[in-house]
């Protein structure tokens, strides 16, 4: 943002996101009968619920306090925003993370209350029906319309791989159409942002990212699944800056995705002092030990699962006790496993060409490097391959 004098530059940046809201509100209501703080009510939070949720986005994305009230007003107008959603191949575990916790949080109501325009999951209408919403919201929010696309795009064979409605129009095809009108583009999930899944060896539908069939930037926000906050997060910054967010080497918003999960690790202390689980259930891990033997990915994975957790900050992954898989990270399927060992007992076919961990391995399983060693020689690796982008 170019900021130089602090106190300045976020008297600017809060008078200009006050007139980004002005501008917003403006705009018309999707629904007229429908107020944040009638979703918020009718699912039992109170006002000042609302109020701590916003003061904990405005800290996520490392914004002022005192731009709490700012941002419980931008939540108001951001149903002025249409949003086309779009599923393409995958679990739909993206969306189901999202919408369909059992207590829904802040954060997936945000998700009642925004326009999603189209949604295949969520929508009531089929068939031809469907695929005239699309059509519809596409044409009259041209130029508009963020577009959030969960899944990675078969490419092989034409792109026949998927074809959607009774006209088999291909996904491909679909995606590229939406994304060439739309005002924001939004890669949820990692399959969107790097392939997931389908795409891991022999990846037989030819399965790639979003951004490899459109020439349009896009935002990746990884994780198989993301988490809620990083999805609302995303949508709250575009929201309130008009501008894409300040992104890593993999187009990640670096508010979200700029640390490693080993960084901010509530097991790390244990890492440092070198106790580890040596296999699932013992001693080690009865006493909440580093994950790291038996096959936690934290140190080469960046994401923010191990600050702002999952279930309304219930839990994480390593919390449960099972280590971090690298979800977030592009071809994490081929290149984090086995699950269960670490990275560095890989000689073959890892993410980093046999670099830095790998060459540590028989080292690490007879004990000769210190744990701290493990970390300069983890870090390093991920230096040698993500050099921080510069500028913000
Ligand atoms: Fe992929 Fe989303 Fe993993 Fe699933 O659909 S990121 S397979 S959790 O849900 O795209
Ligand atoms: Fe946490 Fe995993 Fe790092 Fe251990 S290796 S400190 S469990 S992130
Ligand atoms: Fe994924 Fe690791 Fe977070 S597996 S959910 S990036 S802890």
């Amino acid at each position: 943002m170019g900021i130089d004098n602090k106190d300045t530059s976020y008297d600017s940046l809060y008078k200009a996101f006050e007139e980004r809201i002005e501008l917003l509100a403006k705009l018309p209501k999707m629904d007229e009968d429908n107020t944040i703080e009638k979703v918020i009510k009718e699912n039992g939070f109170s006002r000042r619920d609302f109020m701590q949720w916003a003061g904990m986005v405005t800290a996520m994305l490392s914004l002022p306090s005192t731009f709490t009230p700012l941002m419980a007003e931008a939540v108001k107008v951001a149903d002025r925003l249409p949003i086309i959603w779009l599923h393409m191949a995958e679990c739909t575990g993206c969306s189901e993370s999202l919408l369909r916790s059992a207590n829904p949080s802040i954060d997936s109501l945000i998700f009642d209350y925004i326009s999603l325009e189209y949604h295949e999951t969520l929508m009531a209408a089929s068939g031809w029906q469907a695929e005239q919403n699309l059509e519809n919201a596409m044409h009259k929010y041209k130029g508009r319309y963020i577009l959030m696309v969960e899944g990675g795009i078969p490419t092989g064979n034409e792109g026949s791989f998927l074809t959607i409605g009774a006209d088999g129009k291909k996904g491909k095809d679909i995606a590229i159409d939406a994304a060439n009108d739309a005002a924001a583009i939004f890669a949820i999930g990692t399959c969107s942002s790097f392939g997931g899944v389908q795409a891991a060896a022999p990846n037989p539908t030819g399965a790639v990212p979003l951004s490899k069939v459109t020439n349009k930037t896009v935002i990746n926000v990884p994780g198989c699944p993301p988490s809620e906050k990083n999805i609302v997060g995303t949508l709250l910054h575009y929201l309130l800056y008009g501008t894409l967010p300040a992104l890593d080497v993999f187009n990640r918003p670096k508010w979200a995705y700029r640390l490693r999960i080993h960084d901010l690790c509530e097991r790390r202390g244990h890492f440092d002092a070198g106790e580890f689980v040596q296999q699932f259930g013992d001693a080690g891990a009865k006493d909440g030990y580093c994950l790291y033997k038996v096959g936690c990915k934290g140190p080469y994975t960046f994401n923010n699962c191990s600050k702002q957790k999952f279930n309304q900050g219930t839990s994480w992954p390593v919390q449960t006790g099972f280590g971090c898989m690298g979800c977030s990270e592009p071809d994490f399927w081929d290149t984090m496993g086995t699950i269960n060992e670490p990275l560095a007992d890989k000689l073959y076919h890892t993410t980093f060409g046999g670099l830095g961990a790998d060459a540590t391995a028989d080292k690490i399983g007879i004990g000769i490097l210190t744990a701290t060693a493990v970390g300069v020689v983890a870090h390093a690796a991920i230096s040698l391959i993500k050099p921080p982008k510069e500028g913000e």
